[in-house]
């Protein structure tokens, strides 16, 4: 089964929708294997979104996502990059479909509520900065009989 990384950001938090996400998470099917709320490190914030270091965004990305505690999960279960994708919406919430988080609970860029993995190795590289292994619990749902033929 494949894993993805999950983020409530502090605007999430500080909302009142860590509750709401989490459930949305769950009743789609897909399992939490490892959850936590911290308020992640400027280092660790840094080397998460790498790939946007050059962008003009960058330094109010990394000062809102430090700003307060976020949520972060690894969430498991069949193509949960792409599903998770899907249930945060578009980046842009302007864009983002009615239905998905962001579409729903969000109307800025800079303030779009969740993070999730854009492909199964940005996951693994994600897990890793974030997780111990032995944070991260293997386990079955009884109702994966349900949810897989
Ligand atoms: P996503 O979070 O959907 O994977 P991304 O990786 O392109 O999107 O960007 C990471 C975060 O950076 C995004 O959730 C919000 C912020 N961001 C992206 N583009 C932005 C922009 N043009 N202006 C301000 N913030 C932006
Ligand atoms: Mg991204």
């Amino acid at each position: 089964m494949e894993q993805t990384y999950v983020m409530v950001k502090p605007d999430g938090v500080q909302r009142g929708l860590v509750g709401e996400i989490v459930s949305r998470i769950e009743k789609r099917g897909l399992k939490i294997i490892a959850m936590r709320l911290n308020v992640i490190a400027e280092a660790t914030a840094k080397e998460h979104y790498g790939e946007h270091a050059e962008r003009p965004f960058f330094p109010s990305l990394i000062e809102f996502i430090t700003s307060g505690p976020s949520v972060s999960m690894v969430v498991e279960g069949k193509d949960s990059v792409k599903v998770m994708r899907a249930v945060n919406g578009a980046t842009n919430p302007v864009d983002a479909a009615p239905g998905t988080i962001r579409g729903d609970f969000a109307l800025d860029v800079g303030r779009n509520v969740v993070h999730a993995s854009d492909s199964p190795e940005a996951a693994a590289r994600e897990i890793a900065i974030h997780f111990k292994d032995s944070e991260i619990a293997a386990y079955s749902r009884v109702d994966e009989v349900c949810l897989y033929e």
